[in-house]
């Protein structure tokens, strides 16, 4: 045996499902689908293993079953166990997995965190709905050809992501306007603007809203029942008590730019050096406000999910709608 086809032996393309998911898929019972990039390369050692914990445990407390999605030794994740979360955690390197990076991860038996591109399609693809996160990816600032593939992929995915609105490094406008120009909706949270990421505000009105989990429900709803394939995106603002004002934020991200543009700092590794800049500067605020956010979306996505399942039928381990 040459040594490609003893490589090709050992890809695995099927996902794996972890206990709890199995079990929740025979009981019909709503799965909220979690993010993991924010676990390798979103938050500091210590403080991501907490996180990913917290947000399990929310999601269950909303009376949804969590679902992490990773890559791990090669193989797709649906739900970690407690031990791979905590050798996810700890990684000393793992890849950062969007879209175009699965063929390597599953060919080569690599680790990751997968980005909210890569977790919107695992879990459709796995028959979930809905997905928390906390800020998907955008249209760079000062690089208008630097685009998160996490909107190209919500533009052909029907999959709910919740979230707290596009990471603020990002241009705001720009993203928004490719979100329309693909046809994905964008919907405020008992709000009429669209939240920034750490700050509730970002001066950009939002053409929809929806003040309960039921309103998102039917919303979404209707759209997929059209037979719509684009994703939809519920921005929740940050808890009012974690929010830092647009005023701060913006000097700090001014500052992380200017320093990302100086050390060269290019490619998928934009977002976690700004993200990390930026906590630096804020002295560790801007991650209590992340953390608190993310948690925040993790309970309105499960709640979400358990209004969103009064429209679906449950079959074979897929929704379908009724
Ligand atoms: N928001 C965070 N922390 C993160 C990310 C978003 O607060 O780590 C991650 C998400 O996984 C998102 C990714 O999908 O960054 C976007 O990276 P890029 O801009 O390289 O597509
Ligand atoms: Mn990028």
């Amino acid at each position: 045996m040459n040594h490609s086809s003893e490589h090709q032996n050992k890809i695995n393309t099927k996902i794996i499902e972890s206990a709890a998911v199995r079990q929740a898929r025979a009981l019909a019972l709503p799965i909220v689908a979690l993010e993991s990039t924010v676990i390798t390369h979103g938050l500091p050692q210590g403080e991501n293993l907490k996180l990913a914990k917290a947000m399990e445990t929310t999601v269950e407390e909303n009376g949804a079953t969590p679902a992490t999605i990773a890559v791990i030794d090669g193989s797709i994740r649906l739900g970690l166990s407690a031990e791979e979360l905590d050798a996810l955690a700890i990684h000393p390197n793992p890849r950062k997995i969007s879209t175009r990076d699965f063929g390597i991860s599953l060919a080569q038996g690599l680790t990751g965190g997968t980005t909210v591109a890569a977790t919107a399609y695992i879990a459709q693809k796995s028959g979930l709905r809905v997905f928390a996160t906390g800020g998907i990816g955008g249209v760079h600032r000062q690089a208008p050809f630097d685009v998160s593939a996490d909107l190209s992929q919500l533009a052909k995915t029907p999959i709910l992501v919740v979230c707290a609105g596009m990471k603020s490094i990002l241009d705001l406008p720009a993203t928004m306007e490719y979100l329309e120009t693909q046809g994905v909706p964008v919907i405020g949270y008992q709000t009429d603007e669209l939240p920034a990421f750490y700050s509730r505000q970002s001066g950009i009105r939002l053409n929809q809203r929806a003040d309960s989990p039921q309103d998102v429900a039917r919303i979404a709803y209707a759209h997929w029942a059209l037979g719509f394939r684009q994703g939809i995106v519920l921005t929740v603002p940050v808890p009012e008590k974690d929010a830092i004002t647009r005023e701060e934020m913006e000097s700090w991200i001014n500052a992380a730019l200017e320093q990302a543009h100086n050390d060269g700092v290019h490619g998928n590794a934009v977002t976690p050096f700004l993200l990390d800049k930026v906590s630096q500067l804020s002295e560790g605020r801007s991650m209590q406000s992340n953390i608190a956010l993310l948690l925040n979306n993790a309970a309105v996505a499960s709640q979400v999910a358990l209004d969103l399942q009064g429209f679906m039928q449950f079959e074979n381990g897929t929704f379908y709608y009724s």
